[in-house]
C-alpha cells in the first residue's frame, strides 16, 4: 500500500534525507523539549501532512477555484474551515495563511490601508516581530507605537495602555504575545479601542489550544480580527488560521489570496482539519489543563530554588526566567542546558540590559512535555535538573549527569513509538 510504504521509498530515493529526519526524531525523543512555541503533532497530522493534495494546486475558494480537479480538497477545506468556526465559536474562519505572520498581514490589510498607525506590545516585552517591529512587514509598511509592560509588576496596565492609545490615537491596537505570561483582559482592550475608534486585532499563535479548550478566556467575542497559528499549543501542523465575524469575510478572503499569498498549501490544510477535530475531543482539554497545571508547578519550582520568574509565575502554557541575578545571560543558558538535554530559548526580559542576541532571559513552556504525558512530579524533576545546571554553569561534569538524567526522564514517556 502506498500509505504504508512512504517512508520505505523515501530511504530507497534519498538515504541522506531520511537519515537527517532519523537523527532529529532521535533528538525529540531523547531530550526534554521546553520551548514554548514547540510540540509534538500526533501520528494523524504527520500522516495528513504526507499526502498527495500537496501535489494540488487550487487558487481560490471551495467551488471558487481558478484550476479544475479541486473537488476533493474543496472537501478537506471545508471540513477544516467548519470546524475552526466551532471548535472556536467563530462566524468565519480562513485556513489557507501559510504561517502565524502571513496570517498578520492579511488580518492588517483587511482592517487598515498601509501607513496607518498600529499599536502592538514590544518585542522585548513579549510581543512579536510581526506587530509593529522596524525589520518586519508590519514595521516597514505601518507607523507603530509600542505599548510596554508596567515596570514594577512586569504585567500589562490597562490604565497606561488606554492613556497611552488615546494620546497616540492608533487605527488599530494588536494584542497578544510570544512571551507574555498572564491572562489578557479582551473586553477592556474592546472598550479601549472602542473609546478611539480603533480595530481591535488579536494573535493568539501562542495560546490558541488554551482557547480552545475553555482554560483560557476567548478573545472572539471582542476582536475584529483573531489569528492564530495551529502548530503550538494547538498542537497541528505547522501554519496559520484566521478568524472573525462574517462581516470581514470578503476582505479576508480577499487580502489572502489573490492579496498576500498564492495556492494555499492543501495538505496542510487536511491535516489542519485533523488538527481542529483532535482539539474538540475531551483528551485535548484535559491535555490543556495539565500544560497550565505544569508550567505553574515549574514556575514555582524555580522560585523556590531561588530563580526570578517574570510577573512571580504563569497563567498559561510559559513564563520567562530572569537570570540577570544570578549574573547570568539567556544566551551562555539556553547552551549549557542544551548540552545538558533541556531544549529552551534564550529571551529577553521586560527592561532587558542585553541586546537580543544575548538577553538576560530565557522562555520555558511545558506544551511538548505534557504531549509526553509528564505531569506535576515530573516538572518538579526538570526544575531540578535546569537548577543544577545553572548553579553550575561551568561545569561539565554536572552536565553530564544531568544529561543521563533528562535522557532517563524522556525515555520514561516515550514519543511516537
Ligand atoms: N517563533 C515563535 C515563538 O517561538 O514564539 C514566534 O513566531
Amino acid at each position: 500500500m502506498f500509505e504504508e510504504n512512504l517512508f520505505s521509498y523515501l530511504e530507497k530515493t534519498d538515504p541522506e534525507i531520511m537519515e537527517t529526519m532519523r537523527s532529529e526524531l532521535n533528538r525529540q525523543q531523547t531530550t526534554l523539549e521546553l520551548i514554548a512555541s514547540e510540540n509534538f503533532a500526533s501520528r494523524a497530522v504527520l500522516a495528513a501532512l504526507s499526502n498527495p493534495m500537496q501535489n494540488k494546486y487550487a487558487e481560490g475558494y471551495p467551488r471558487r477555484r481558478y484550476y479544475r480537479g479541486c473537488q476533493f480538497v474543496d472537501k478537506a477545506e471545508d471540513l477544516a474551515r467548519e470546524r475552526a468556526m466551532e471548535l472556536f465559536g467563530a462566524e468565519y474562519a480562513n485556513v489557507q495563511p501559510h504561517s502565524g505572520t502571513q496570517a498578520n498581514i492579511t488580518a492588517y490589510l483587511s482592517l487598515i490601508e498601509p501607513g496607518s498607525k498600529i499599536m502592538g506590545l514590544s518585542l522585548s516585552h513579549g510581543g512579536h516581530l510581526s506587530h509593529g517591529h522596524p525589520v518586519n512587514f508590519s514595521g516597514l509598511f505601518f507607523d507603530v507605537v509600542h505599548y510596554e509592560v508596567d515596570p514594577e509588576t512586569k504585567v500589562l496596565n490597562y490604565d497606561t495602555l488606554e492613556k497611552q492609545a488615546k494620546d497616540e490615537r492608533p487605527r488599530l491596537i494588536v494584542a497578544g504575545a510570544s512571551a507574555y505570561p498572564r491572562f489578557w483582559d479582551w473586553e477592556r482592550l474592546r472598550s479601549i479601542c472602542d473609546s478611539i475608534g480603533a480595530f481591535l486585532m488579536v494573535d493568539i499563535a501562542h495560546i490558541a489550544g488554551l482557547i480552545a479548550a475553555g482554560v483560557h478566556p476567548s478573545p472572539v467575542p471582542y476582536a475584529d480580527i483573531v489569528t492564530s497559528t495551529t502548530h503550538k499549543t494547538l498542537r497541528g501542523p505547522r501554519g496559520g488560521l484566521i478568524l472573525a465575524p462574517e462581516k470581514y469575510a470578503k476582505a479576508i478572503d480577499k487580502y489572502n489570496f489573490p492579496g498576500t499569498q498564492g495556492g494555499p498549501f492543501m495538505h496542510c490544510i487536511a491535516a489542519k482539519a485533523v488538527c481542529f477535530k483532535e482539539a474538540m475531543s475531551d483528551e485535548f482539554k484535559s491535555y490543556q489543563k495539565q500544560v497550565i497545571a505544569n508550567a505553574s508547578r515549574l514556575a514555582s519550582v524555580m522560585v523556590e530554588k531561588g530563580f526570578d520568574v517574570v510577573s512571580g509565575g504563569t497563567d498559561n502554557h510559559l513564563f520567562l526566567l530572569d537570570l540577570s541575578r544570578q549574573g547570568l545571560t539567556g544566551k551562555e543558558t539556553a547552551k549549557r542546558l542544551h548540552k545538558a538535554g533541556i531544549t529552551v530559548n534564550k529571551n529577553t526580559v521586560p527592561f532587558d540590559k542585553e541586546s537580543p542576541f544575548v538577553t538576560s532571559g530565557i522562555r520555558v513552556g511545558t506544551p511538548a512535555l505534557t504531549t509526553r504525558g509528564m505531569k506535576e512530579p515530573e516538572m518538579d524533576e526538570v526544575g531540578d535538573m535546569m537548577a543544577s545546571v545553572m548553579n553550575n554553569i561551568e561545569d561539565d561534569s554536572v552536565i553530564d549527569v544531568v544529561r543521563g538524567r533528562a535522557e532517563g526522564l524522556a525515555k520514561r514517556f516515550p514519543l511516537y513509538e
